[in-house]
């Protein structure tokens, strides 16, 4: 059975599955779907909330990241992505809520797309916004920083947890301040190190829109 995606070249949460299908070496078949924009028609039958990321494996449509990637992990073989013992699984699960509920505006929405994606884009952007998200991510990476250093998750085996919040992490340290932020968290610094330079992130990095109008 094959597996399809629909999801937009620059989301963040596309990529995170896109991380977890490099991880487990699967082939996928990927459907642009931006949106930003107008959607396909039908498209809200496959997702009602018109975001991305969807996930096809046969007869099954899956959307959420979270169940998307959990889907994935113990679907298929390959390296498993969630560790041994409670207290590492509920660490994973409490980053990828903390990556979806308080990362991905500050980090995400407002200072990576203010500071790097629109101005490359060519498009209007404000820096109050910039602003803002630097503030709400103060929070964000000194949560993150704790947890790091503790060391059940985002530190050694990769789990579903450092590939949700990668993408997140990635997007915001394109904006200078944004990696100064993260510079400023050691064990968190150190993870996003070992994190980055992975194929999987080199084979999903989306790059950057050039001067285009959307
Ligand atoms: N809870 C969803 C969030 C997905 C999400 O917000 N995706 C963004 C792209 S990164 C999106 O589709 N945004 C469209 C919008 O905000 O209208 C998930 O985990 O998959």
């Amino acid at each position: 059975m094959a597996l399809s995606l629909y999801g937009y070249h620059y989301s963040v949460y596309v990529r995170a599955v896109r991380l977890a299908l490099a991880e487990k070496e699967l082939r996928c078949e990927q459907i642009e779907v931006d949106p930003f924009s107008p959607l396909p028609e039908g498209y809200l039958d496959l997702h009602p909330f018109g975001r991305v990321p969807v996930l096809r494996h046969g007869r099954l449509m899956l959307y959420e990241t979270q169940a998307i990637l959990r889907y994935l992990d113990e679907r298929f073989p390959g390296p498993p992505l969630q560790p041994d013992g409670a207290a590492a699984r509920a660490r994973m699960m409490q980053v990828m809520g903390i990556a979806d509920a308080y990362a991905y505006r500050p980090l995400v929405r407002q200072v990576y797309s203010h500071a790097v994606f629109r101005p490359a884009a060519g498009e209007a952007s404000d820096p109050r916004e910039v602003a803002m998200g630097m503030v709400a991510a103060a929070r964000v990476l000194g949560a993150l920083e704790v947890l790091a250093e503790e060391g059940l998750v985002l530190s050694g085996a990769v789990t579903l947890a450092d590939l949700h919040l990668a993408p997140m992490i990635a997007a915001f340290a394109q904006a200078a301040e944004g990696a100064a932020a993260v510079a400023r968290h050691p064990a968190l610094a150190a993870w996003w190190q070992g994190m980055r330079g992975r194929e999987s992130m080199a084979e999903t990095d989306p790059g950057l829109p050039e001067g285009r109008l959307r």
